[in-house]
């Protein structure tokens, strides 16, 4: 949870056609900039460099950068979304990644499919959570590649109906891990510690870890004075438009 960088890109008018299960209501740019802009500036508070990269127009998706790419200190791999309306996405992060990482940038290629959401990347293994975007064979490949560099991947299930296996946990250390409780029913973090999300609080599970702070979607006050008992120190970002597109606070940023 220690990093120096990370990669976001503006949200532009067409997230209105962003993907979504459920129509909750049209997310609005204005306040979408405006939650991004703190977001940015909560990465930066942290003395991390980070890299705006421009509106995507072409994709409506694009704003959830982490989608495209897994990046580990040996290296990054370009994902394969699942979605079809998102493969493209991927070369145009491609460039970006490889100001910083040179020619070491692997792939997963067809038929494999796995959106960065799906992972979750603790300090001792790679956590690979099947879902409607990410599929075996997209698996076996990153197991092969993160292999090379050392790393563990262990594959999980996501629960039926939710978008990502981090829709549902994020990593608060290396050995400690927020997450509903209908995710850690499934077995899939024994031996870690798990903080559960306040039911009715699901949404907040969603968080990252950047360097000192752990950014949480607001509005989720049972969660944050949880995490502030534990000693963790909390930013909270409103993530009401990006909630209408299934997105949360891991979705915005690739961080390396
Ligand atoms: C999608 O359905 O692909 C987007 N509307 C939301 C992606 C959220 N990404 C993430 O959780 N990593």
């Amino acid at each position: 949870f220690e990093f120096r960088r990370a990669i976001t890109r503006k949200p532009g008018a067409s997230i209105i056609d962003g993907l979504r299960a459920e129509d909750i209501g049209r997310p609005d740019l204005e306040q979408m900039l405006r939650d991004h802009a703190a977001y940015v500036a909560a990465l930066r508070s942290t003395g991390a460099e980070v890299v705006e990269l421009p509106a995507l127009e072409a994709f409506p998706d694009a704003v959830f950068v982490e989608d495209t790419a897994l990046c580990l200190p040996q290296g990054a791999v370009l994902m394969r979304p699942g979605a079809p309306s998102r493969l493209g996405e991927v070369a145009e992060m491609a460039p970006a990644l490889a100001a910083f990482y040179g020619d070491t940038l692997r792939e997963i290629a067809a038929p494999g499919c796995i959106e960065g959401g799906d992972i979750l990347v603790t300090g001792r293994e790679v956590l690979v959570g099947l879902s409607a975007r990410t599929n075996p064979e997209g698996v076996a490949q990153l197991a092969e590649i993160v292999g090379d560099g050392g790393h563990t991947l262990r594959r999980v299930d996501t629960p039926e109906g939710v978008l990502h296996f981090k829709t549902d946990c994020g990593l608060l250390d290396g050995e400690t891990i927020l997450a509903t409780g209908r995710l850690a029913a499934s077995s899939c973090f024994d031996g870690y510690k798990v903080l559960l999300v306040p039911e009715g609080e699901e949404a907040a599970a969603n968080c990252i870890r950047f360097n000192g702070v752990v950014i949480m979607a607001a509005g989720f006050v049972r969660t944050a004075e949880m995490l502030d008992r534990a000693g963790f120190e909390v930013v909270q970002i409103n993530n009401s438009e990006c909630a209408k597109l299934d997105g949360g606070m891991s979705c915005l940023s690739l961080r390396f």
